[in-house]
C-alpha cells in the first residue's frame, strides 16, 4: 500500500462538505452510499480529527468545553454517498442518566443495523487506556461485522518512546477482546498520523485514485 495512495484519498478527502446535523439516527440521511463513523469518548479529539484531516478549521466544531457536539454530523466526502459521521462523545458525566440509556441504544442500532456503515474509527485520548464504554462500542461493531480503526489522539501529549508503548499497550488489551482492529498514533496538533488514517477511508469509503502513471515506462 503506496502513500501515492494516501495523497490521492487526502486531496478527495479535503473536499468534504457538512450535509446535515441530526438529533436522532431517525432524521439521518438515507441509507445508501457508504459511511465511516468517528466515536469515542467526550473529548477524545473527535471533531479535531476530522477538521485536520479535511483540511478544515471549523467543519466539526470542537471545543474545549466536554460533550459541545450533541448533533451526529453528517459530511459528504466529494459526494453525499461517501459520508463521515461525527457522533456525540459518550461518558460526559453531565449528562442524565436516562438520557444515556436512550442514546446508547440507538447508538447500538445504528452500529449494528446501518447497511450503509462500513467501519468504525475509535479514537481515544493516548493517555487514557480504552474505558469501559469503548469496549462496549467495540463489542457492538463486532456485532455489526463492523472493521475498528483505533486512534490514539493528541500522541503529541507523549514523547516519542511513550507513544510506542501506549500503541503497544493498546494493542494488548484490543488482542484480548479478540476483534478484527487496526490501530495508529494521531496528533491534529502535530498532524501525524494523516496519510495513515486517510488509507483507511480512502479504502472503507471506496474513494477513487488517480490514474496510475507507473506502468509507463520510458519518454
Ligand atoms: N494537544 C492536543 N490537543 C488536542 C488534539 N486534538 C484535540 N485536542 C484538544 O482536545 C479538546 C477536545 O477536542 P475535540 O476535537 O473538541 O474533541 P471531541 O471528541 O470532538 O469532543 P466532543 O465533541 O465534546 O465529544 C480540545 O481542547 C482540543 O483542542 C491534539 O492532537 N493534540
Ligand atoms: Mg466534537
Amino acid at each position: 500500500m503506496s502513500n501515492h495512495h494516501a495523497n490521492d484519498y487526502l486531496k478527495k478527502i479535503h473536499q468534504t462538505e457538512f450535509l446535515l446535523s441530526a438529533p436522532t439516527f431517525k432524521l439521518c440521511p438515507d441509507d445508501v452510499g457508504f459511511e465511516v463513523a468517528f466515536a469515542g469518548r467526550s473529548n477524545a479529539g473527535k471533531s479535531s480529527a476530522i477538521n485536520t484531516i479535511t483540511q478544515q478549521k471549523q467543519l466539526a466544531r470542537s471545543s474545549k468545553t466536554p460533550g459541545r457536539t450533541q448533533m451526529i454530523n453528517f459530511f459528504g466526502v466529494g459526494s453525499e454517498n461517501s459520508r463521515i459521521v461525527d457522533l456525540p462523545g459518550y461518558g460526559y458525566a453531565a449528562v442524565p442518566e436516562a438520557m444515556k440509556i436512550k442514546w446508547q441504544k440507538e447508538l447500538e442500532e445504528y452500529l449494528v443495523s446501518r447497511k450503509s456503515l462500513v467501519g468504525l474509527v475509535l479514537m481515544t485520548d493516548i493517555r487514557h487506556p480504552l474505558k469501559y464504554f469503548d469496549e462496549q462500542m467495540l463489542h457492538w461493531a463486532k456485532d455489526g461485522g463492523l472493521p475498528v480503526h483505533v486512534l490514539l489522539t493528541k500522541a503529541d501529549k507523549l514523547k516519542h518512546g511513550a507513544q510506542k508503548s501506549a500503541l503497544l499497550a493498546t494493542k494488548q488489551q484490543l488482542q484480548s477482546l479478540e476483534l478484527p482492529f487496526s490501530i495508529q498514533l494521531f496528533s491534529a496538533l502535530k498532524k501525524q498520523g494523516l496519510q495513515e488514517l486517510a488509507l483507511v477511508l480512502g479504502e472503507w469509503l471506496q474513494l477513487p485514485v488517480a490514474e496510475s502513471s507507473d506502468n509507463h515506462t520510458g519518454a
